[in-house]
């Protein structure tokens, strides 16, 4: 019997649900993976997370690869044993990273060597290497190494940095080779431009994956276009397999996605905004450093069943965040978080009984009226 494999369990419209089976555990879909860039979901522990409802974390091959090392990490057992997580992880392959946050680096055929944002040492990441770093982790699902230029790029770069990242993938393929238990998703790329996405999927379709991402967005296009791309880029990736789209996004993005046939998102934003102090509840953002707060008794959101808002008023929430105590992480994280989580649980059973357009309206409907 086959160790991995997507079943679809129902569609309502575009939007999907079901299952991604792994010899680590089973993914609900659609899913949200919360993100442990660097062997930690910041401000929780592992049973938290799993608390909230994660099936499955995000790590980063940049991040690990230069701080512990994924040598190192192997040495103690990969990254399950590590950071006492034993469930699904899919990792990054770090050339988005690599272009986001490193210093200095070149990109040529063969790969991209970088500056560390770190130390300033140097660096190589090519497909080969980051399958190796990512067998090295222990991923359960790796992702091609490839290329995201940031938008707005003129058509002609899209096109051969599209090009380039389908020919890293057929690389990333081959280096990867047959390992019974983990899965290899493709990264779709192509900017806006609806043939150039086209070609993409047609390029990935041929080398063959386990999965599909749609790459290359929610990088400063703005949510209109991002959905304008959403309508057509997924029906081009097989339906047979779960879709992903990467680093996305705000509650309301990560509806809009599921309602246009995506499978699976991460972000950083509920556990980074738990940080801040940003607050995401079923009636919209709120900022619990602000003053209106301080004299508050009433939780965060009456309806929710979190630890910070069973047990915690606003008034408090607010004195620890201006304290800048570490219970304030620690709360909000896991507050929003445990919302993202309902929101996907909320789709998954909406989408189950045919009902998600009126799983829909409500959840704007909430939204609009705003918090109070
Ligand atoms: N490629 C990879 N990781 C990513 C992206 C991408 O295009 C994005 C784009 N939103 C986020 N993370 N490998
Ligand atoms: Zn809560």
């Amino acid at each position: 019997m086959a160790q991995t494999g997507f079943v679809k369990l129902a569609q309502d419209g575009k939007a999907r649900t079901g299952v991604i089976t792994t010899p680590r555990g089973e993914i609900r879909t659609p899913a949200f993976m919360p993100v442990g860039t660097a062997a930690t979901v910041k401000a929780m522990l592992p049973e938290s997370v799993r608390a909230t409802g994660a099936d499955i974390l995000l790590g980063n091959t940049y991040h690990l690869m230069l701080r512990p090392t994924a040598e190192r990490i192997d040495r103690l057992g990969g990254l399950h044993r590590f950071m006492n997580w034993d469930r699904p992880i899919l990792t990054d392959s770090g050339g988005f990273q690599v272009m986001s946050l490193s210093g200095l680096r070149k990109l040529t055929e063969a790969g991209v060597t970088f500056k560390s944002h770190i130390d300033g040492s140097k660096h190589m990441l090519s497909p080969e290497r980051s399958m190796e770093i990512q067998r090295l982790l222990g991923s359960d699902i790796v992702m091609c190494f490839d290329e995201c230029p940031a938008l707005p790029a003129d058509r002609d770069r899209i096109t051969q940095s599209m090009r380039l990242s389908m020919r890293w993938a057929a690389r990333s393929r081959e280096a990867f080779g047959d390992r019974p238990g983990h899965m290899l998703f493709g990264i779709q790329q192509g900017g806006l431009e609806q043939d150039l996405r086209g070609e993409s999927a047609e390029a990935l379709k041929a080398i063959g994956f386990d999965g599909y991402a749609v790459g290359g967005l929610a990088v400063g296009e703005g949510q209109e276009a991002m959905f304008g791309c959403l309508d057509y880029a997924p029906d081009m990736l097989p339906e047979d397999k779960p879709r992903y789209l990467m680093g996305v996004g705000k509650p309301d993005d990560i509806v809009g996605a599921v309602k246009r046939g995506v499978d699976m998102m991460d972000c950083v934003l509920p556990s980074r905004s738990g940080r801040t102090g940003q607050v995401f509840t079923r009636r919209g953002v709120l900022n619990i450093k602000n003053a209106r707060h301080q004299d508050d008794p009433r939780p965060l959101d009456e309806a929710c069943s979190c630890p910070a808002c069973t047990g915690y008023s606003r008034a408090y929430l607010h004195h620890v965040f201006r304290a800048q105590e570490i219970i304030s992480s620690m709360l909000l994280t896991w507050h929003n978080l445990h919302y993202f989580q309902e929101i996907m649980a909320g789709m998954r059973a909406a989408i189950a009984e045919g009902r998600f357009d009126a799983w829909e309206a409500e959840f704007h409907a909430t939204r609009a009226l705003g918090d109070i």
